[in-house]
Order: structure tokens, then C-alpha cells, then sequence
């Protein structure tokens, strides 16, 4: 989605699960509105989180045109097979994309390309399928194109010039998390959520605070690191995403906090802004 809108909206790390929420990205031109629904991937949920993140998924499967479902070249559709039954019994047109199309190197790589476009091509009889490599936009031009042709006529749904159906706010967190994933380990990215307490801009700044919410005081303990060291580079390396996401000198400053259990607690997520509406 980041490479199709032209930014980076969503935040993605080497980690399973790093989407939590539907976040929109939004395409304009002169006489023409695209707008996309990143989602959590599809699974059975263990936890209230989970839940949350399921209903995201199937609410943006309940409104769509077009289903674009994203596969790549080494997972196998096993996992899945329950969500794909119902993707082929869908009324909506659907995509296969098949990415990271890049990490087929050598002289076998168009054969096995051929292999794994067969598999499911026997799984998903009805998709068109796209082998793509998001990291080199190979093959999202003619994505775009392709959409354009599915898609019905209607009025726009969102200000021309509008990028994204979220505020600021949830970018910041989102960044924040990001760092938490791609810098802890085991289940701490999987115990943190990051809400955002200030959020004032001037002409030259943006002050920012964000408290690190943990379920855990062993988890706190990881998140400060020895001497604080961990989270400073945390907050490091999340203050110079921000600083290029907003364009703008940032000063942030974070805070680590525990919420027993939050993920587990309908009324913790709510507040978190883990509900439909
Ligand atoms: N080699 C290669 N890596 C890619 C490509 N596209 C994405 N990645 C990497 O794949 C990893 C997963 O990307 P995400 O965008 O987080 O994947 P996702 O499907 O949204 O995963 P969740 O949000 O966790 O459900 C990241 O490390 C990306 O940088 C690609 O075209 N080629
Ligand atoms: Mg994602």
C-alpha cells in the first residue's frame, strides 16, 4: 500500500503481526479516488487484541471492490486454507499478489516463479494473479492500472486532498511501535501499545510525549533497558522517522507505564482505539 499511495503510511517490520488496525491509504487524481484498506493478516485470535484485529479485516472485506490479497514467494497457503475457501466463494473481484518476486535470484527463479503461480492458481481458480516485488515497485504500476479497470464509478468518498483516514497522532504511535518491533524481542512488541499524550505543533516544532504502555513490570524493566539505554535508542531512532514522516524538527519524549494485561481487557482496547468506529 505504501508503495502504491507514494508513502509511508503503514509501518512494516521483518515481525508477523505489525498491523493492528485498518489504516487507509488514499490515491487521487483528476478524475479518480483509490482507497485502500492495509489490514491485519487473517487468523484465529488467541486474545481480545486478536479479536479486534480480525473485525478490522473482515470490515474491510465487507466494503471493498476489490480484494487485493498478498501473498510471497516462500509462504505456503496451508495456514490459510480456511479464509482462502472464503475468498474464492467472494463476489468481488480478487488479486493474488505474489511479492518479494526479488528474492527469486538465478537461472531456476522463472521456474519457480512458474511452480508457485501454478500452486495457487489451484487454490484461487477465480483470482488474477501478480507477481510483484513491492521493495523495487516491479509490477505496481500495472497493479494501479489493473484496479482502476476493476473499480465501479461513484462520487469520492474522501477531500481530494486527502492522504489517510487517521490522525497524526496515530502515526506517531505507529512509528513508536515500529522501533519496539523491530528492537525487542519474543512477546514485548506483542505486550506494547504506545499512546500519545501531547501532540503540540509550531511553525518550527513538534513537542511530542508518548507513554509505552507494557502488561508486565518484568516488561518495563526490558522496555527502559540498563541505565535506560534501550529505550533511548528507542526513542532515538523513532524521533528521526518522525522527523522525516512530519517534515519538521521533533522533540519527543517517552515514558513507560504498566496496563495490567491491556490486550486481554475490552475496556483498555477501546480506549486504545482498537473499535470499529
Ligand atoms: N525482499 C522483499 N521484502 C519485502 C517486500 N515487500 C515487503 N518486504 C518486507 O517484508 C516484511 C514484512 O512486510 P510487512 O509490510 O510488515 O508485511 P505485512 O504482510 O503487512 O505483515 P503484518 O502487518 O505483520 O501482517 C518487511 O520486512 C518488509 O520490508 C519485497 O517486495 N521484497
Ligand atoms: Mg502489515
Amino acid at each position: 500500500m505504501n508503495q502504491l499511495v507514494g508513502e509511508r503510511i503503514s509501518i512494516a517490520t521483518f515481525k508477523a503481526q505489525t498491523t493492528r488496525h485498518r489504516i487507509m491509504g488514499i490515491v487521487n487524481t483528476d478524475d479518480m479516488q483509490i482507497v485502500f484498506s492495509d489490514t491485519p493478516g487473517v487468523l484465529k485470535p488467541n486474545y481480545k487484541l486478536q479479536e479486534s484485529m480480525l473485525a478490522f479485516s473482515e470490515s474491510a472485506l465487507q466494503d471493498a471492490d476489490v480484494l487485493l490479497y498478498v501473498t510471497d514467494v516462500v509462504e505456503t497457503p496451508e495456514k490459510n486454507m480456511e479464509f482462502l475457501e472464503k475468498v474464492q466463494k467472494m463476489k468481488i473481484p480478487v488479486i493474488l499478489l505474489i511479492n518479494k518476486i526479488d528474492e527469486l535470484a538465478g537461472d531456476t527463479s522463472q521456474a519457480r516463479l512458474g511452480e508457485i503461480v501454478e500452486k495457487w492458481h489451484a487454490l484461487l481458480p477465480n483470482a488474477e494473479i501478480l507477481p510483484i516485488s513491492a521493495k523495487n515497485k516491479f509490477g505496481v504500476d500495472m497493479l494501479l492500472k489493473r484496479i482502476q479497470e476493476l473499480l465501479p464509478e461513484s462520487p469520492a468518498f474522501f477531500d481530494k486532498d486527502q492522504l489517510t483516514d487517521k490522525p497524526a497522532r496515530f502515526f506517531v504511535s505507529e512509528i513508536i511501535r515500529e522501533k519496539i518491533l523491530l528492537y525487542y524481542d519474543k512477546e514485548i512488541p506483542y505486550s506494547v501499545e504506545v499512546r500519545v499524550e501531547r501532540f503540540k505543533e509550531t511553525e518550527k516544532h513538534i513537542h511530542i510525549n508518548a507513554i509505552i504502555y507494557v502488561e508486565r513490570d518484568s516488561q518495563k524493566g526490558i522496555i527502559i533497558g540498563h541505565q535506560g539505554m534501550a529505550l533511548k535508542k528507542v526513542s532515538t531512532e523513532a524521533r528521526k522517522s518522525l522527523e522525516k514522516f512530519f517534515a519538521k524538527p521533533i522533540f519527543l519524549e517517552t515514558f513507560v507505564k504498566v496496563d495490567k494485561d491491556w490486550r486481554s481487557s475490552e475496556r483498555e482496547l477501546n480506549s486504545f482505539g482498537y473499535n470499529l468506529d
